[in-house]
Formats: C-alpha cells, sequence, structure tokens
C-alpha cells in the first residue's frame, strides 16, 4: 500500500518592507486553503516568510531590527494561520526570525517549524548555515548580513515523525551542503521541507549569477536522490525592494526528478501527491547505507590524503 501524502509547495511573491504581519498571514492563510482545496494534507511556506528579507539591509536601531523577529509561537499576528490550519485540518512548514531571551541575553535565530494538522508545532529547526558577513562589505546595493543577524543554529537537523512518514527540515542554504541531507538521511528522512530567499546577486559575480536558478534545483535534486527522499523547496521570490530573487520552487521526488515546479515569481501554490514509500525502492538498493556506505574508509582517505587533520 503506497503511503501518499498531498503535499503542497507555497511559494511566495516578494513581501514590501511596509506589510504587515496581518498582510502577510493574510496571503498564507490564502494559500493555505487553496492548497486544502485541492487535497493536500501538508503546505511548506518560504524562509523568513513573515516579513520581507531584512539581511539585505544594516539595521543599526535595536527596536527597528527586533521588530523583524517573532518572540513567541504562535503570536497573536500569527494565531490565524494557527487557527486556519486546525480548521482545515492541514499541517504546515513555517519560516521566521526566531527571537529568545536567555539568561538576560538575546538570541536571535533563522528558523522553522513544522505544525500537525490540529494546529499543534511539532518540531522546530535552526538553520546551521549561514550566509552572508557580519560586517557590511559596502560597494554594493544589497548587502547579506545573515551572520550578524542569526546565530548558527543548536537544533541539529533532527528528523520528526508526523504525516504518516519520517519528517526533517532545513532553510535556503543549508540545501547547498550534502552534510544536511546526508544527516537527515541517516536518519531515514522520507520529506525534507525547505525555504530560501536567493538573490540572483552573488557579489558582482555575474557567472554565478545566471546560474542561480540551475544551482538551486542542483542542489536539491542531489540531496533527494543521495538520500532517498522528497524535497520539498519553497521560494520567496521576485523583485523585493528591489532585491530580485528567484522563483521555481519545486517539489522533488526521490527519483531526483522534479514533480511540480512554479512558473511565476508570485504567490502560487504547486501540489504533488508524494509518495513516501518511493524513497524505499533506493533505500533497499543503490543507497541501501548499511550495506554500501564506507565511512571508514573515508576517514582512512581523509587521513591519507591529508585533507583534514586525522583529529577532526
Ligand atoms: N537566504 C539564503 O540563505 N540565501 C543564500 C544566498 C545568499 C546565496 C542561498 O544559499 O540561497
Amino acid at each position: 500500500m503506497p503511503r501518499y501524502l498531498m503535499t503542497a509547495s507555497a511559494q511566495m511573491g516578494p513581501i514590501a518592507r511596509s506589510e504587515t504581519r496581518a498582510d502577510t498571514v493574510r496571503r498564507l492563510i490564502a494559500m493555505m486553503q487553496e492548497a486544502k482545496g485541492r487535497g493536500c494534507e501538508l503546505v511548506v511556506f518560504p524562509e523568513l516568510a513573515l516579513t520581507t528579507f531584512f539581511p539585505r539591509w544594516l539595521i543599526e536601531d535595536e527596536a527597528e531590527l527586533d521588530s523583524y523577529y517573532e518572540t513567541e509561537m504562535p503570536s497573536a499576528a500569527t494565531r490565524p494561520l494557527f487557527d486556519e490550519a486546525a480548521r482545515l485540518g492541514i499541517g504546515f512548514y513555517l519560516g521566521y526570525a526566531e527571537l529568545v531571551v536567555e539568561g538576560g541575553v538575546k538570541r536571535r535565530f533563522n528558523t522553522s517549524i513544522i505544525v500537525d494538522a490540529t494546529g499543534r508545532i511539532v518540531g522546530k529547526y535552526r538553520k546551521v548555515h549561514l550566509p552572508g558577513t557580519a560586517e557590511p562589505l559596502g560597494g554594493r546595493q544589497f548587502e547579506h548580513l545573515e551572520k550578524r543577524y542569526f546565530e548558527p543554529g543548536d537544533l541539529g537537523f533532527p528528523v520528526f515523525r508526523g504525516f504518516g512518514g519520517v519528517m526533517g527540515m532545513a532553510i535556503c542554504n543549508d540545501r547547498r551542503w550534502p552534510e544536511t541531507y546526508r544527516v537527515m538521511g541517516l536518519q531515514g528522512v522520507e520529506m525534507v521541507m525547505l525555504g530560501y530567499n536567493t538573490p540572483f546577486d552573488h557579489g558582482n559575480n555575474q557567472c554565478m549569477d545566471s546560474l542561480t536558478l540551475f544551482h538551486n534545483h542542483l542542489s536539491m535534486q542531489a540531496g533527494a536522490y543521495q538520500n532517498a527522499t522528497w524535497v520539498v523547496g519553497t521560494a520567496k521570490c521576485g523583485n523585493e525592494e528591489g532585491s530580485r530573487m528567484g522563483g521555481q520552487s519545486v517539489i522533488v521526488a526521490p527519483s531526483g526528478e522534479i514533480v511540480a515546479m512554479a512558473c511565476t515569481v508570485e504567490d502560487e501554490v504547486i501540489t504533488a501527491r508524494c509518495d513516501l514509500d518511493m524513497g524505499n525502492t533506493y533505500k533497499t538498493t543503490i543507497f541501501d547505507f548499511a550495506r554500501h556506505r564506507r565511512p571508514e574508509h573515508y576517514r582512512l582517505i581523509v587521513e591519507r590524503t591529508g585533507a583534514i587533520p586525522p583529529s577532526e
């Protein structure tokens, strides 16, 4: 019996700096309703889905910076999304900026959660791979200051049982790193959900700029195939405050094939019927980790070639 999970990726067009949480939550709810209307049990929203992508600017006023973060989840502003999910009976992945105060110290993370079909948070992840710089580089229209505004996630790459399968999360730049998928692959992940904000601007490297959409798919398709897992990648895209960001949100099968893809750079829902058993074909043959992986040899090879110190 196949384990089908009707899944939606709810891509967002730009969020203006002036847009309120209430405006944004209304957009998310409209897409959630569309996903449910199309038979979905799960909808994946983007990274930092509640505000504009603020790490593109140097923000020195702390109160202004804090205004981009959530100090509780759900909050008064996001509660309607949770209530609507419970009313419809649909789960969701949501990315947001998280601010916690521990021992009087502010800690900031780029975070995502999984919420089940009753509106309950069942998993949390904090972005590990933070691109960009802590200090502004200058000489360019937009900065990328994630290293200034977030600390690396401290929750690892956990997987969660839910939606009839083994679910995992990543956020944007994480999707480019094989370790992201492999750590979850080793835990038997069957679907990795991730959101992204990916500008076409790689700091005057026009060759890399032109490959932005190719690299987006390349990394997710490779991660899916090499770990026999579904990958649902959801963009926030379009021209956001003058910064152009790539769309082409996708649902990728464990074969590495793209089975659904967004064709606009606006709010757009794409869906697929995902058979969570599909990965088993690969997990029991070419990617049977227990039979074919050789971790002890990787260490020997690394030690012999001196690629990293043996103690690491
Ligand atoms: N939000 C991101 O992590 N964006 C990066 C860009 C800056 C390269 C990404 O990997 O898509």
